[in-house]
């Protein structure tokens, strides 16, 4: 079997109890198959970037997978499935999103999954997680960016 790699997911909500949701997340995360959670950042409560409703609860996960990068995003659009999200338009208040920030050192551009993420280094609401648990992995001249946008520790 193929030796586990490290990853980090995002996890964000903005709908229902969040706090809830993202807790239940990180265990679901650690419960996939061949997968487990390695280091979870704090639980943030952000403002919205480019999107509408209540604020996001958000957080980073680090976790060790021998998944291949697009099984892992079929197990977390499952757990996001399972948390009753639904996707009536482009950055609609959201369940549960859970995005793949990063897969090993490895770059993916495939029509459904972009890795690094294409977006992780213009918000707050991701550099300031990962800088919890991976520090090496944030640039910081984004980190410094994104400065002015509003984030809190829970
Ligand atoms: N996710 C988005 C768009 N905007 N804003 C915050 N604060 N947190 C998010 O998780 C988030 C967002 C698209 O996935
Ligand atoms: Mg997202
Ligand atoms: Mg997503």
């Amino acid at each position: 079997m193929s030796t586990p790699v490290p990853a980090w997911v995002a996890l964000g909500a903005n709908l229902g109890d969040a706090e809830d949701t993202v807790r239940r997340a990180l265990r679901a995360l650690d419960e996939l198959p061949h997968t487990w959670l390695a280091a979870k950042s704090s639980l943030y409560r952000t403002a919205p970037v480019d999107a509408t409703g209540p604020d996001f609860i958000n957080a980073v996960a680090e976790i060790r997978t021998r998944l291949e990068p697009m099984e892992l995003l079929a197990a977390l659009q499952a757990i996001e499935l399972a948390e009753g999200r639904e996707r009536p338009w482009r950055n609609a208040p959201r369940t549960l999103d859970l995005d793949l920030l990063l897969y090993a050192d490895q770059t993916l551009d495939t029509p459904v999954l972009t890795v690094p993420h294409p977006r992780m280094n213009e918000r707050a609401f991701v550099l300031v997680p990962l800088a919890e648990v991976a520090p090496q992995r944030v640039d910081p001249a984004s980190l410094a960016a994104v400065a002015g946008q509003r984030i809190e520790k829970l």
